[in-house]
């Protein structure tokens, strides 16, 4: 299947994306996953979210504004995604920035079963216990090597790593994909690392190669946000034409990937 025709299945089957997510950007994914042609559900109440993650194709867990009971209800809603078998994306926001949330992340991946974890340099960095200068949510600069940085969180939570930034990293600890789609004025606009997270999620509810779906995720965002940028006057603008050139994403689009696949 070409990568973008994953798109196109995304829009026939409009996977139930089940989002546990931030205050932030809440309003932001829900339209961000509509455009895309997925159906975005937010549910956070612990007395509903294992038969909401029953019914649902993915689940997102982002960390965000996190609060004890959000905790209590990601593990439950994790839990019931396990057992469903639907793809479970750990969104880390945050983590090594203050203790709960180093410590909460670290919780969400012994007690679930994570398929995707997609995060800053700085937020896997923490989720491996390893130091990277944070400023609040945002990855701050760091040394190291990224791609190195998101094969050993791969490797040792088991699952497909997002790395993104300028340049985004895409593993499942063996073959490493470099994508260099996207622009700068994403980092203007707060909740795109956080929809990433969730489209990631809805690709991976369509796909049947976890690390092809994510690949395509991850360079298909980019590409909407390049075209988006091109008829922008800045974030506010960006913003709506962003959700716009999500909605028409379409085949053709995949000339635009600028991927690069490597090995471990
Ligand atoms: P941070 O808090 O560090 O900004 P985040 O959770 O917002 O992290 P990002 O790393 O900003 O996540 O990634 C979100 C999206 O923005 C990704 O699609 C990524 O490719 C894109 N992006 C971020 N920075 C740049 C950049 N300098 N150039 C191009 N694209 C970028
Ligand atoms: N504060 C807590 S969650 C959040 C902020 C600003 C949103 C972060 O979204 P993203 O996608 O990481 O920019
Ligand atoms: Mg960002
Ligand atoms: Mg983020």
């Amino acid at each position: 299947m070409g990568m973008l025709e994953l798109v196109e299945k995304l829009r026939t089957d409009q996977p139930l994306v089940h989002n546990i997510t931030n205050v932030v950007v809440t309003n932001f994914t829900a339209n961000g996953l509509l455009a895309l042609g997925a159906s975005p559900v937010m549910a956070y109440a612990e007395e509903e979210v294992e038969e909401m993650a029953g019914i649902a194709d993915a689940l997102v867990l982002n960390i965000g504004t996190l609060s004890s009971s959000v905790v209590r209800s990601i593990i439950l809603a994790g839990k019931a995604a396990n057992r469903k078998g639907i793809p479970v994306v750990l969104d880390p926001v945050g983590a090594g920035a203050t203790t709960f949330r180093t410590e909460m992340t670290a919780t969400i991946l012994k007690e679930i079963d994570v398929s995707i974890i997609r995060g800053n340099a700085g937020e896997i960095a923490s989720a491996l216990g390893e130091e990277w200068t944070m400023r609040g949510v945002d990855s701050g600069d760091g040394d190291g090597d990224r791609a190195t940085l998101a094969v050993k969180a791969s490797r040792q939570f088991s699952c497909i790593v997002i790395l993104t930034g300028e340049v985004d990293v895409v593993t499942d600890g063996s073959t490493v994909y470099r994508i260099r789609n996207g622009h700068p004025i994403m980092t203007q606009v707060t909740g795109t690392g956080c929809l990433l997270s969730s489209v990631a999620a809805a690709f991976a509810a369509v796909g049947h190669e976890p690390l092809q779906s994510a690949v395509a995720a991850v360079a298909s965002y980019g590409v909407a946000a390049e075209k988006a940028e091109r008829h922008s006057n800045g974030p506010g603008s960006f913003c709506a034409a962003f959700l716009d050139e999500l909605s028409r994403l379409q085949a053709v689009d995949e000339k635009a990937f600028k991927v690069e696949k490597g090995e471990a």
